[in-house]
């Protein structure tokens, strides 16, 4: 742990992507507060806080530096502040640690907007006519995308890296444990669902879900 590192303040939306953003600080063993917002009640769009986050978005970063939002970029700052962690691998090897980016990315972009369609649907079209046909495309495509992850989990790595976890893992774990509240099936996903059930099991991930409910 970086011990210069002052307290960090994390919005979060319980049950969001910001969950991630929690695992790496659980992981990393950083001390941080949490900020909630109430996504529903589109605590995102007032004023307050759109001065913070322009974006309207969660996870929003404040850092002694400045404030940071997208996962990809926090996650990347947690590990270099904390690079005993593990969040992704050592520096010296720079092409394993592009292949775990590279997971993390696919993870947030790709599969996370597939996600917002299937959760967002009348976001992405005005007429409620059209929501289960977006809805059902989307999951489509997820399972298909998903695909990858239970290729890589083939010979029974337990991560999508191989023997060790990475920050990735855990992206693609909360995509997939909100996917399969909102539809997706997991029939032809052993491997995904055995990843998503290992990663509950860690402990920053359990504390993480713990702060989401119990702080204020
Ligand atoms: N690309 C962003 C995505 C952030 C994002 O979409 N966050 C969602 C929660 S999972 C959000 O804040 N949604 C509020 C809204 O769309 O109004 C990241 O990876 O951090």
């Amino acid at each position: 742990m970086n011990e210069d590192l002052e307290t960090l303040a994390l919005y979060i939306a319980p049950g969001a992507c910001s969950r991630v953003t929690m695992v790496g600080l659980e992981e990393a063993g950083l001390p941080y507060t949490i900020r909630k917002l109430a996504l529903m009640q589109g605590d995102q769009r007032k004023p307050e806080y759109l001065s913070l986050n322009p974006k309207g978005k969660v996870p929003l970063l404040v850092t002694p530096d400045g404030l940071l939002s997208e996962n990809v970029a926090i996650l990347s700052w947690l590990d270099a502040m904390s690079p005993a962690a593990g969040l992704l691998p050592e520096a010296d090897r720079p092409f394993e640690r592009a292949r775990a980016l590279s997971w993390l990315a696919w993870s947030a972009t790709q599969l996370h907007s597939q996600l917002y369609r299937i959760r967002m649907t009348a976001r992405i079209h005005p007429d409620a006519a059209t929501h289960d046909g977006v809805r059902h495309a989307a999951l489509a495509e997820m399972a298909q995308q998903l695909d990858a992850a239970e290729q890589a989990l083939a010979d029974g790595r337990p991560w999508l890296m191989g023997a060790r976890w990475h920050i990735g893992d855990a992206h693609v774990a909360w995509v997939i444990d909100r996917a399969r509240q909102s539809g997706l099936s997991m029939d032809a996903l052993p491997r995904v669902t055995a990843l998503l059930d290992r990663q509950m099991q860690r402990p920053a991930w359990q504390r993480a879900v713990a702060r989401e409910s119990a702080d204020a």
